[in-house]
């Protein structure tokens, strides 16, 4: 157990960073000098980090992938030899909750970086200049549902920012861990929201990865929302390069969210299941959902009102997320009506 974190720290980092290992890794550098200290800082501020490292770049994956590997299989199961392989074929599931007593929402991301381009944690204002213009251009030639406008964080007067806010369609400053990791520099210079007209295709750009890419509806047809993001994806792809591993898939600041980088989840109204947590999480846990509070991580569940999504984004494609997110829904509103 290495000593470089707080006693009361529990992070992944901290498990599996030894002395002879910290030895090991301390002065290798990626060639954008992004080093072992810089990864682990977040994790040495937050002792309530559960991960507690973060990427600087794409090839950090490689120079510190001895502690990186051990991670990735700890969280995500990844086993020696598993390669991650992406899937998103567009599905026709059966619209869940048509009267919507149950799911209010339904909202399916993922996270991407542009290849060539430091992440977030590690980008000079410059390079993050040009990532934006970069990423503004890609989004300026959407067509059709996905067409729409970018609205840069410097250029919008507080009472923009607060409408945009109460879409929900904007994000804001990274919380503590981010900060310490280095994510939140130069805010809010070269962050925005892209959204398109309908307000269900949002981008949010230069927050933890250069790219959250959402599709989102106030309603449980969990096809459509993930179909428009399949449409989006092979969009910004032809303008767009986006950093891969050939094992790990796409590649991210945090470790949670390499492989798909995707989180697929619903907001969903469950009062009896409320009485009953432990019911919820043994059928969430059978279909590899995690239950987050309302407002998403780190936050409680309020009027109960909980947010469900995927636990897995490495080594399963996303199509197959939609499809064990779409199954434990059916489960879970079945045992909602049964109590
Ligand atoms: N808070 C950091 C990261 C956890 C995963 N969530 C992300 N990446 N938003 C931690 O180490 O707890």
């Amino acid at each position: 157990m290495s000593s470089f974190f707080p006693e009361d720290a529990c992070s992944l980092v901290k498990k599996h960073l030894s002395l002879n290992l910290h030895t090991a890794l301390e002065h290798l550098k990626t060639d954008s000098g992004y080093t072992l200290a810089k990864a682990i800082h977040s994790g040495i501020k937050n002792p309530d980090s559960s991960i507690g490292i973060y990427a600087g770049d794409a090839q950090s994956y490689q120079t510190f992938s001895k502690i990186f590997d051990p991670i990735i299989s700890d969280y995500h199961g990844f086993k020696k030899g598993q390669k991650h392989a992406s899937d998103i074929t567009e599905l026709d599931l059966a619209v869940i909750d048509p009267q919507k007593k149950y799911i209010k929402s339904t909202r399916i991301r993922v996270a991407r970086n542009l290849k060539g381009f430091c992440f977030p944690a590690h980008i000079l204002l410059p390079h993050r200049r040009e990532l934006e213009k970069k990423i503004k251009n890609a989004l300026s030639q959407l067509k059709g549902d996905l067409s729409g406008n970018y609205f840069p964080f410097e250029s919008l007067d507080e009472k923009q920012f607060q409408q945009l806010k109460t879409e929900p369609l904007c994000f804001e400053k990274g919380d503590r861990f981010q900060d310490a990791a280095g994510i939140n520099s130069d805010f809010p210079k070269c962050r925005g929201v892209f959204h398109s007209f309908d307000k269900q295709f949002v981008v949010w750009v230069n927050e933890e990865d250069h790219l959250r890419i959402i599709s989102l509806e106030k309603t449980s047809d969990i096809s459509s929302v993930f179909n428009r993001l399949c449409r989006a994806l092979l969009a910004l792809n032809r303008h767009l390069d986006f950093a891969q591993d050939k094992r790990y898939g796409y590649l991210t600041s945090c470790p949670t969210n390499i492989g798909t980088g995707m989180r697929a989840g619903v907001h969903i109204h469950l009062e009896k299941l409320e009485q009953k947590k432990e019911l919820l999480y043994d059928i969430a846990k059978g279909f590899h959902l995690q239950i987050r509070g309302t407002f998403g991580e780190k936050t409680k569940v309020e009027n109960a009102v909980f947010d469900i999504s995927n636990c897995q984004r490495l080594g399963i494609s996303e199509s197959k997320i939609v499809k064990n997110l779409h199954a434990g829904l059916l489960a879970i509103i079945a045992a909602e009506k049964s109590l």
